[in-house]
């Protein structure tokens, strides 16, 4: 009994050899020549708000690699005094085993969307405030790889856009933003590069800035610029132009959000509504 089990060891070893010797695949040991590398769309982010994390292993060696795994390849984690918080902690995954082949220099990558909520017994808590180190891992190679990432605080700004009228024809060069920050901020330290409209248009860093008072209720305002037609371009894939707020002419209100950093890394947010007009007869055609 024993002999058989051995001889049937010894058959699954030379199979397995002779399989690895035929196709040059060999199954995942420490020391192959594997690379995980771990990137994120931010480094900062506010509460609440997701990043994407992309972990790509590529093989670095010249043969070919098993890795035999379980769904998720990857997770991502970090760590605070209260324990360790995982990415994968609220998904199910399904239940199978499969295999992966990498062949040199071939890589495989996904990108995982998270917002650091920690995830305990069913509810969903919000990181604090803080740095973190997450890492990234493919626990099926034994292999990590880690990126720093800080949660900040959200402002809340006022944000006065001008002109407040938009008209779909519009022909200006610039639409400007007229930004307060609440009391113990300055508008000085605002990072002007990092200012966005909807999280779509950037901030025109060829167009003039100042810092004044626009609407004269002494508090300093920021005054930035964005591109008028690409502001027009956004809003015209955005309105909802079947529902006018008014007709004649067509009345549609449109909430534009700023938002930006300061050069602390504290981020802040204003909205401001803008009315746009078209000149259509009849129904409103949709762009
Ligand atoms: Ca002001």
């Amino acid at each position: 009994m024993l002999k058989r089990i051995i001889s049937g060891i010894m058959l699954t070893l030379l199979l397995a050899s002779i399989l690895t010797f035929l196709f040059n695949v060999h199954p995942v040991k420490s020391g192959d020549n594997l690379l995980l590398e771990m990137q994120v769309s931010k480094t900062t982010i506010t509460v609440g708000e997701s990043i994407n994390i992309t972990l790509t292993l590529k093989n670095t060696g010249t043969t070919s690699v098993k890795i035999t795994f379980g769904p998720p390849f990857f997770d991502v984690y970090y760590c605070t005094h209260e324990g360790c918080f995982r990415w994968s902690a609220d998904k199910y995954f399904i239940q199978v085993i499969l295999d992966l082949i990498l062949e040199p220099g071939e890589t495989y990558a996904e990108t995982l969307q998270w917002n650091l909520y920690k995830y305990v017994s069913g509810e969903y808590y919000p990181p604090e405030l803080g740095t973190y180190v997450l890492f990234g891992v493919c626990y099926w190679v034994g292999l990590g790889d880690s990126v720093e990432v800080t949660v900040v605080e959200r402002i809340t700004a006022t944000a006065a856009i001008h002109p407040y009228v938009l008209s779909s024809w519009s022909k200006g060069v610039w639409i400007s933003a007229y930004i307060e920050l609440p009391e113990g901020y300055n508008v000085n330290g605002i990072n002007v590069s990092t200012t966005m409209l909807n999280d779509a248009v950037p901030v025109d860093l060829e167009a003039p800035t100042a810092i004044g008072d626009y609407d004269e209720d002494g508090i300093l305002d920021l005054m930035i610029k964005f591109d008028r037609a690409l502001v027009i371009d956004y809003i015209g894939d955005h309105v909802d132009w079947w529902n006018p707020e008014r007709t004649k002419p067509l009345v549609y209100k449109v909430t534009l959000t700023v938002t930006g950093m300061l050069l602390d890394g504290t981020s802040f947010e204003g909205d401001s509504i803008i009315r746009i007009l078209k000149f259509l007869k009849g129904y409103p055609t949709p762009k």
